[in-house]
């Protein structure tokens, strides 16, 4: 028996290492200022002092960086713009003398293009490795140069793009649903299982805690691989959604538990799969149910996809309705049916969450990114924060020019654009509206450390690889860190608070039962979070820009209330009967 208690308490943040931090006088020929890990081992006290347990470093290992890392060209060596393997085992090292842990990303659904393995494979028909990906031939033969990919599914990341990728030496495609610099590996063959294995062994032996498994529901495909239904107007899309025939396919749950009786069971380990576009809850409790021996938990994208109608770069209403039934659901399910989930509301893919669900306007910034930290302080299950969420970063202004941007998906949308509504003003500044709200490129500006030249993120003589948000001489974790107010702490101070509070309340807090109040309310967001033991408390969360009332149900009359987002210390508000709540204002009380 491994004792669960540790990764269920520990508080994850993941680090954007090309974004976090460059160390002093990181030799960088061309003078681009590049996150490290010796950067990341300079800021542990940093992170010791938030709160922190456990940090996932998004991809270091050695890759041509065409989606940032998440294309592995060698699973054993680090990237030597990131440093050197001796540099995590140093890494580990200092994180084990301060009581924390290293979780590491593996990117096994797919390698970089220029992996060894793949050129192995693309060299010939009869390579003994040409098995280890996905060849198809066309579906039809013809004399064009290129001919019918085998099926009409779209590349996730450049969805004017097929999946597939033609290979003129062969003449057979490839399949790569991201981008064609990420072929998926063809995990029907034991030899590529034997590989994840043995590559994952090598990062257990050397202390690694454990992995965030990059979309790891994605890995067994239908293997009819049939054409997908025409859902995205053709007009404007060649390809179309594939999603069904890969997201929790056939084989996905065998391949897990191999993965859990050749590798995980021989370890104590932490697990998060990446598992987007699943939303059936017996689906989703074979992976994370106590006695599933696949994961401990994975990522939900119900409440990040809030926005997201059938592709990723558009744009959705929502209402806060919506997304406390979300909230609500997974805490519910999770206890209902003795699963285990992540609390999460940002990551690299994601826009900043103030920009999403709360207001990043100067006036409310820092209030609201105080009521997503109150609430999710106080939600079951393992908790990760993003880096730059606590110091309430938020998405890059309209003002910023398309080609600030760098990521690959931002990229190929906005030659998307260019490219069919050249002559549609209207469409390219829609186009623009959703790369403001959408891109991945918000959450991977350079983390503000301070006031000191580009934001103590690199040295002063070189030049960010990614442009760093003008607003660092007033956001940085330096300011805030040090922020001295008698009536509110900084949005940092409010973390480390609630990180605090919730370990020292963690049979509330992170274990507790839950239960909904004022469902219908549509701008305020309540509940009681309660131990085995009766202890309660009560949280409840204004989601609006305007003043709410709102009534406390008799049985949950507070003792006191512990903190508000506009106070600091203990609030005076009254304790039954009806509360005011101003904008954006969430608090926590203790129920008598
Ligand atoms: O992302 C998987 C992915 O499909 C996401 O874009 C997801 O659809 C979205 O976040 C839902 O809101 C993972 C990595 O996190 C991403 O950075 C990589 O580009 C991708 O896999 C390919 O490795």
């Amino acid at each position: 028996y491994i004792d669960p208690r540790w990764w269920k308490e520990s508080v994850i943040y993941q680090i954007y290492p090309s974004s976090f931090q460059a160390h002093p006088g990181s030799k960088n020929s061309a003078k681009v200022g590049w996150g490290t890990v010796k950067g990341i081992t300079s800021r542990l006290d940093y992170l010791k002092s938030l709160g922190v347990d456990i940090v996932w470093t998004s991809p270091i290992f050695k890759s041509p960086q065409a989606d940032m890392g998440y294309d592995i060209a060698h699973y054993k060596e680090i990237d030597p713009i990131y440093g050197s393997v001796a540099d995590v085992d140093e890494l580990i090292a200092e994180l084990k003398k301060r009581g924390m842990k290293l979780m590491m990303d593996l990117v096994v659904n797919h390698t970089s293009n220029m992996h060894p393995w793949f050129l192995e494979s693309r060299s010939s028909k009869n390579n003994p490795k040409r098995n280890w990906y996905i060849w198809k031939d066309p579906k039809s033969r013809s004399d064009t140069a290129t001919p019918e990919p085998p099926t009409n599914w779209a590349q996730i990341l450049g969805e004017a793009n097929s999946a597939w990728t033609y290979d003129t030496e062969t003449a057979q495609y490839y399949l790569s649903i991201f981008t064609p610099d990420q072929p998926d590996l063809n995990w029907e063959n034991p030899e590529v299982r034997a590989a994840v294995w043995d590559v994952m062994k090598f990062w257990l032996e050397r202390g690694v805690a454990g992995f965030r498994m990059d979309v790891i529901n994605m890995i067994s495909k239908v293997p009819s691989y049939p054409d997908a239904p025409i859902v995205l107007d053709p007009e404007t899309h060649k390809y179309q959604p594939g999603t069904q025939f890969f997201v929790n396919g056939p084989k996905l749950h065998d391949y897990l538990r191999e993965m859990h009786d050749e590798v995980l069971s021989r370890y104590d380990t932490i697990t998060v799969g990446e598992m987007p576009g699943v939303d059936s809850e017996d689906e989703i409790l074979r992976t994370v149910g106590a006695d599933a021996k696949e994961l401990n938990m994975i990522f939900i994208f119900a409440l990040v996809d809030i926005d997201k109608p059938n592709v990723r770069m558009a744009l959705k209403d929502w209402n806060v309705q919506e997304m406390k039934q979300i909230i609500s659901r997974w805490q519910n399910v999770m206890i209902e049916r003795n699963g285990w989930n992540s609390v999460f509301i940002e990551n690299h893919d994601n826009p900043r969450s103030i920009s999403r669900y709360t207001d990043d306007s100067d006036e409310y910034r820092d209030k609201g990114a105080k009521l997503l930290a109150l609430m999710q302080t106080t939600l079951g299950g393992t908790l990760f924060v993003y880096q730059g969420e606590e110091i309430g970063m938020r998405n890059a202004p309209m003002e910023w020019d398309p080609y600030e941007y760098k990521d690959i998906e931002t990229i190929n949308y906005w030659k998307k654009c260019e490219a069919i509504y050249k002559d549609d003003p209207q469409k390219l500044a829609l186009g623009r509206k959703v790369i403001q709200m959408k891109a991945r490129d918000h959450a991977r500006t350079p983390m503000q450390w301070s006031d000191a030249p580009n934001a103590g993120f690199c040295d002063a003589d070189t030049k960010p690889w990614m442009r760093i948000m003008d607003d660092w001489k007033t956001i940085n974790a330096k300011a805030q860190m040090e922020y001295a107010s008698n009536d509110e702490l900084s949005v940092w101070q409010f973390w480390q608070r609630g990180l605090k509070d919730r370990k020292e309340h963690k049979d509330v807090f992170v274990y507790g039962g839950f239960e909904e109040l004022a469902k219908d309310d549509p701008n305020v967001y309540a509940y009681v979070r309660t131990s085995e033991e009766g202890e309660k408390w009560l949280v409840v969360l204004n989601f609006s820009g305007q003043e709410q009332t709102w009534q406390i149900p008799t049985k949950n009359d507070v003792e006191f209330w512990a903190c508000s987002t506009y106070q600091k210390g203990r609030p005076d508000k009254q304790t039954s009967g009806i509360i005011t709540l101003r904008p954006w204002e969430g608090v926590l009380g203790k129920v008598s």
